[in-house]
């Protein structure tokens, strides 16, 4: 397909402006073969952008810049029309001032690179949940990292061209080739200049500065996240940042979970799990997020609008996620920000070897005495979903899988139980609500203070918290709908001592198990003043060696605990002002009330 070919009046402006703005040497249109992405990897490897690796298979490194290593939040924008639109969570510019700000900067910024047009879909191209989006991009890293987390075809580019809505993304890493300047091998612009922007109106992102992940590959937190909150406000379904898991009984009854926890509290294990209670099993439909529309059945239907993993790599072994450590040895994968052993193979903190020397992310000779880390903390493994041994077959079904509960959880060192069920929907709303995590005495602000992350969607809601919560209350009145309960988890409990008090990782099935038995109405709960929770007994401990103590600890409600965080709630509800929800006050009054 070329360019010259399109018809639709629409996409060729669009695409003729920033040609003629950034003014590539050539464009190149994006057909997501295996072909077209092994002649990209090639040339990588030529000019030193990649390094191939001898093992796992077709695989390869990249080292970033030392200072575009993760998200800018402080250089993420809504550029709704109405700031009040963005709300206190987000930061805010005035689209058509971004608009001219963009102008000056894209002018040349393409120059002596290839302008690569990707058209993908987010989702299975024929699922009525799916949504489709063109990506132009001067970074071949783009490129091959958005052909394994998204569906890249020139049919997507053929079907837009013939009418179906998509979201403009624009990328560029700005770093233009003018003059005699020679390429380098992660080209990015400094801090100030970086912006990752969102105009929710028109559904477009435009990205600049930036080559690394959530700023770069625009349809993970940027469209399917934050564009996609405001087309799912609109249009009645639900975007969220959430794994999806199959949970399959001994007697093989099947109930699918999608699960909301703040960035790097280990989703991508739990959506991976290896059960220990004998006969349960857990597969994988997603790990980061979940699109949900109401099928005709009044049941809630998710995919997975993802194709790949993009997961954090330290921590990641055959002990914490014995999956992930498969999926990426089946080869097929770009390790970005990991250290590099003497043989051609991968390495980063937590990882089942242990190296005498290697050379580190930042392309430096390293060994165990150095005292730094080899890998950066926040390097990461770009894998295709398929390559999971414990993908779920219907992962990719076009009418998405039925969900039956929803978990919230956070980093809670006290206070919160191991499991708690809300009430009813309101309760769950307020339960996502007020997500938290508890600092450690060396952060800012110390020990016992809270860091609210609402639904885990601090980062990525594209509009005013306050309405967002507001668009969930609505959910819950959807006509006939048959809604997920809501559970509320935390595996990191501590002791006094500092110890954790519950197993984790594979243990967690046993959590699953009650939830499990909720949904289908086998598991006891008692009624407590914050929820339901497990009755003795009903949650299956079994070869389990937990001390008495503890057990009480993970499954009382501690009062006073509550009480004491109740000001930080309240604290964190006058953030949104007149916008927060009638309903949001009125649970955390009756909390107190039942608190006593
Ligand atoms: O640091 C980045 O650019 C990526 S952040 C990320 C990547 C995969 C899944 N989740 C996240 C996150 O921050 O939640
Ligand atoms: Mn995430």
């Amino acid at each position: 397909m070329d360019i010259k070919d399109l018809k639709n009046a629409d996409l060729k402006e669009w695409l003729q402006y920033w040609i003629d703005l950034a003014t590539p040497d050539q464009v190149v249109i994006c057909d997501g073969s295996q072909a077209q992405y092994n002649e990209i990897c090639n040339m990588m490897v030529a000019s030193g952008a990649f390094i191939k690796m001898k093992w796992p298979l077709n695989s390869y490194f990249a080292r970033s810049d030392k200072s575009d290593v993760a998200r800018v939040e402080e250089r993420t924008f809504i550029c709704a029309n109405k700031k009040e639109d963005a709300g206190p969570t987000n930061y805010w510019k005035d689209p058509a001032e971004m608009k001219a700000e963009f102008a000056e900067l894209f002018k040349g910024a393409m120059v002596g690179r290839t302008l690569y047009v990707i058209p993908f879909s987010m989702g299975h191209p024929d699922s009525p949940i799916a949504k489709y989006g063109i990506e132009l991009t001067d970074s071949p890293y783009v490129v091959v990292n958005m052909c394994i987390m998204t569906r890249v075809s020139t049919e997507i580019l053929k079907r837009v061209d013939d009418g179906r809505e998509f979201v403009k993304c624009v990328h560029s890493v700005g770093y233009p080739l003018d003059g005699d300047k020679a390429d380098i091998p992660w080209p990015s612009a400094p801090v100030e200049k970086k912006y990752i922007t969102h105009f929710p109106e028109t559904r477009e992102i435009i990205s600049y500065g930036s080559g690394y992940g959530g700023n770069a590959l625009l349809g993970k937190k940027c469209f399917a996240l934050r564009i996609a909150s405001v087309q799912a406000r609109d249009e009645g379904w639900m975007a969220e940042h959430m794994l999806i898991l199959k949970l399959t009984s001994p007697e093989g009854e099947v109930k699918y979970v999608a699960a909301a926890f703040p960035s790097a509290c280990g989703k991508t294990n739990l959506a991976m799990m290896e059960p220990t209670i004998p006969g349960w099993k857990v597969e994988t439909i997603g790990d980061d997020i979940a699109w949900m529309k109401f099928g005709e059945d009044g049941q809630l239907y998710a995919i997975n609008p993802e194709a790949g993993f993009f997961g954090v790599a330290p921590g990641t072994s055959m002990k914490s996620n014995p999956n992930a450590m498969r999926t990426i040895n089946r080869g097929n994968t770009i390790f970005t920000n990991c250290a590099m052993t003497p043989e051609g193979g991968v390495w980063w903190e937590d990882h089942d070897s242990k190296p005498e020397f290697l050379v580190d992310w930042t392309r430096r000779p390293w060994t165990p005495a150095k005292g730094t880390k080899a890998a950066h903390p926040n390097a990461r493994f770009t894998t295709p979903a398929a390559q999971c041994p414990v993908i779920a077959p219907e992962w990719e079904a076009p009418e998405g899988v039925p969900i039956s509960a929803f978990l919230f959880g956070g980093r809670r060192r006290t206070v919160v139980p191991l499991v708690n069920e809300a009430m009813n929907w309101e309760h769950g709303v307020f339960m996502g609500a007020t997500m938290a995590s508890e600092m450690t005495a060396a952060a800012l602000g110390g020990a016992g203070q809270l860091r609210f992350d609402p639904f885990a969607m601090l980062p990525f809601c594209g509009y005013h918290m306050g309405d967002y919560f507001k668009h969930w209350l609505n959910i819950g009145k959807h006509k006939g709908a048959k809604l997920p309960k809501i559970f509320y988890v935390n595996w990191f409990r501590r002791g006094e001592d500092g110890h954790f008090l519950w197993p984790g990782f594979g243990d967690n099935s046993r959590v699953l198990k009650w939830i499990f038995g909720r949904c289908n109405g086998t598991a006891k709960a008692k009624a407590t003043a914050i929820g339901n929770l497990p009755e003795a007994g009903s949650l299956d401990l079994n070869g389990l060696n937990i001390p008495e103590a503890d057990l009480k600890a993970l499954l009382e409600v501690d009062c006073k605990g509550w009480k004491d965080v109740l000001p930080q709630i309240e604290a964190h509800f006058e953030k949104f002002g007149a916008k927060l929800p009638a309903e949001m006050n009125k649970q955390l009054a009756d909390l107190k009330a039942r608190l006593g």
